[in-house]
């Protein structure tokens, strides 16, 4: 379907758009849209670069985790100076006002997905120098080690071995329909108009609502009018245990495990973390009803039964019962929810769900890390068959649209922000294995 050199070209282009959003010692999203250091994002972007420049991949993570909070928390942004070209910026979130926050670096005071801890560990073993890279694992052992434990310990305010998001950007997933009927019942005299880069520089219609925007402004205040702290989370206008999330959170602690064995380091309270999360994904997670993993929210104690492609996430996990895997591959594959016989995997919510919108954001478009993510879950419960029409599909995308943030599977129109940098960077990785498999 593709020859060698086209592999080979996509790849070089894609190298480029890394070298573009490059800064300092991370690498922006986009450099106009997202002009500062993001968790999730970085961490895929370190996966894309260890193929290229371990040295590189290295820095993106050193500098993510100089970020850190004392208590754990990897904020969702690091913020680079004298950059004012982004909401919320650096002064919303009055984190230098915070005890744990580091001294001289200004971030947000709120999570994202935790890919970090298995992306350091494909750093490692994508490495050409070992030893370096083992040094590497040895440096930031610590800091993954009390970020786990501020997932596990500070964010399961259940007690249950499930971790809590406590705002739709944690979830990096931000206006998904799952979070439609918690945002509608926020009821607050408090909203403040808030006046938006973001629109002015993608079309409106691809991008949140100003409600959104409003009520995104209002959850991250009530969470820094408490120092981010938690104590009674029944006063929280957010509070969800997230499916994906906490999956990705069990895959990035499956990696920390491995990481304990290649520095030798003990790992029981790993061991118990990961027994608990695996457990209550498995069986609090897990919905007979809708025979598919759904979010809890956690604050009127009910399911959210959306079906949207974070519901299928879980399929990288190994621990999952076979009908778990079968009945997610079924919605996955070629004509199933996310994939019609015309238009290009996956979207981003089922392509019949009322909801459906081919290019607003996280309500449609197809989004290169939730399709990279499939193909590892593909890969891992060896439907390999799938996974390489997946790639290729893919590809085929990024190679007739361009690196954008995010795609209409209806048509492959390219959505949001162009040169984006984990669509790059995924698909080196993508291609870099197809390679070594063809
Ligand atoms: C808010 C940077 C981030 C991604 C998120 C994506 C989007 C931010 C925004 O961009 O969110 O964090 O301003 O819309 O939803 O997943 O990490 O690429």
């Amino acid at each position: 379907m593709f020859s060698d050199n086209q592999l080979a070209d996509l790849k070089h282009r894609a190298i480029e758009v890394l070298k573009l959003n490059n800064h300092k010692h991370f690498t922006k999203p986009s450099s106009k849209l997202y002009p500062h250091q993001w968790n999730w994002d970085s961490a895929f972007i370190a996966i894309g670069l260890s193929h290229i420049d371990q040295e590189r991949a290295q820095k993106e993570i050193y500098s993510l985790l100089n970020g850190q909070w004392t208590n754990g928390m990897l904020p969702h942004i690091i913020y680079s100076q004298n950059n004012n070209d982004y909401l919320p910026n650096l002064d919303f979130w009055e984190s230098k006002n915070i005890e744990n926050s580091p001294a001289n670096i200004s971030t947000s005071g709120i999570t994202q997905p935790p890919v970090l801890t298995f992306a350091a560990l494909n750093v490692y073993e994508n490495s050409k120098d070992k030893y370096n890279a083992q040094k590497f694992l040895n440096n930031i052992y610590p800091k993954l080690l009390s970020y786990h434990r501020f997932l596990h310990e500070d964010r399961d305010l259940v007690g249950d071995g499930l971790i809590c998001i406590l705002h739709p950007w944690e979830s990096g997933l931000d206006n998904s329909p799952r979070w439609d009927k918690i945002l509608q019942n926020i009821q607050s005299k408090n909203l403040s108009r808030i006046n938006r880069i973001d629109n002015k520089l993608i079309a409106k219609h691809q991008r949140p609502t100003d409600k959104d925007y409003e009520l995104y402004f209002f959850i991250a205040e009530k969470l820094k009018a408490q120092d981010f702290q938690i104590n009674n989370f029944l006063n929280l206008p957010f509070a969800v245990k997230d499916i994906m999330f906490n999956s990705l959170a069990l895959l990035s602690l499956e990696s920390l495990i491995h990481i304990c064995e290649l520095i030798q380091q003990d790992s029981s309270l790993l061991n118990k973390w990961y027994n608990n999360l695996s457990n209550a994904i498995i069986t609090k997670l897990w919905s007979e009803e809708n025979n598919q993993f759904c979010d809890w929210d956690i604050i009127s104690d009910k399911v959210i039964d959306k079906l949207t492609i974070a519901n299928c996430i879980p399929l990288i996990l190994n621990t999952l019962a076979k009908e778990q895997i079968e009945s997610i591959v079924k919605l996955v594959k070629k004509n199933g929810e996310f994939w019609s016989e015309t238009g290009f995997p996956l979207s981003s919510i089922s392509l019949t769900s009322p909801e459906f919108n081919s290019q607003n954001y996280w309500r449609g478009p197809v989004w290169i890390n939730m399709n990279w993510l499939i193909i590892q879950g593909l890969e891992k419960h060896e439907f390999n068959e799938l996974a390489i029409d997946l790639s290729f599909e893919t590809i085929r995308l990024i190679s007739e649209s361009g690196f954008y943030e995010y795609f209409d599977p209806l048509t492959g129109e390219g959505c949001g922000s162009q040169n984006f940098s984990w669509t790059a960077a995924l698909i080196i990785d993508i291609i870099t294995k197809l390679q070594k498999k063809l």
